[in-house]
């Protein structure tokens, strides 16, 4: 069976990371090579970039400054980690990626969605995930659980329009390309956001 790029999408503290470990694990099970990943980082360099993307110390990137350390961090992570693994037939399932950048940089901060655009074409040369998981909730929900685990990183220091300009770019995106994104109500509780996934899976191995 060949590789799969599946990315995992949505606002801070949507569940990104648990749906992403539950999705590995049950990929794992049916015997496949699954390398898990996140962006920004996967790679020590393009880790060192996502620390000074998020430190709140020091001097904040102006935006189109942020835009191109996000890709620059991608560059290497697709060089690196994610082409090689899609090349050998691995799954990789990656914990955000160029959604984020139309949601955050985009929509969010307001950089043109064409410059965005072209640098996608430029560093990812046709390389798109097969399918998007937008965790989906409302901004509100996602804080408070990101508030509850201590200390804040910049972008969770942003006002609430901020985070709900995210959510509609999400949502807009995957209006978009319905086929290709998979929207998961992510207020519900831990165990029917596992169903969901479940189901998923299912369709993957059906169809595949
Ligand atoms: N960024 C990133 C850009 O601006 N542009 C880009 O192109 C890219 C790639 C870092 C930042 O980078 C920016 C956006 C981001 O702000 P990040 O660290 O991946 O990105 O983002 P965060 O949203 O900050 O990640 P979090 O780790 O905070 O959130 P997750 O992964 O969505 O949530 P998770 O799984 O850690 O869960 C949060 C808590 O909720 C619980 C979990 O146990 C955990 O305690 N939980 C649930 N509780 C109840 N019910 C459920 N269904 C639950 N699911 C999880």
């Amino acid at each position: 069976m060949a590789g799969r790029f599946i990315t995992i999408e949505g606002g801070e503290g949507a569940g990104k990371s648990t749906a992403q470990t539950f999705l590995v694990d049950r990929l794992e099970q049916r015997g496949l090579s699954v390398v898990q990943t996140r962006e920004p980082g996967g790679t020590p360099l393009a880790e060192a970039i996502r620390q000074t993307l998020l430190s709140i110390e020091g001097e904040a990137p102006v935006e189109m400054a942020e835009l191109l350390l996000v890709f620059a961090a991608r560059a290497q992570h697709l060089a690196k980690v994610i082409e090689p693994a899609l090349a050998a037939g691995k799954w990789v399932v990656c914990d955000r990626f160029t959604d984020a950048t139309y949601a955050y940089q985009g929509e969010a901060r307001g950089l043109s969605s064409g410059v965005i655009s072209q640098l996608e074409v430029l560093v990812q040369m046709g390389r798109r995930p097969d399918t998007i998981v937008l965790m989906d909730m409302a901004p509100e929900v996602g804080m408070a659980r990101a508030r509850s685990r201590g200390a804040l990183d910049r972008f969770e220091r942003e006002d609430a329009a901020f985070y709900e300009r995210v959510r509609q770019g999400y949502l807009d995106r995957a209006k978009l390309a319905p086929e290709r994104y998979v929207v998961v109500d992510a207020e519900q509780d831990l165990s029917s956001v596992q169903r969901s996934l479940d189901e998923l899976i299912k369709r993957w191995f059906d169809v595949s």
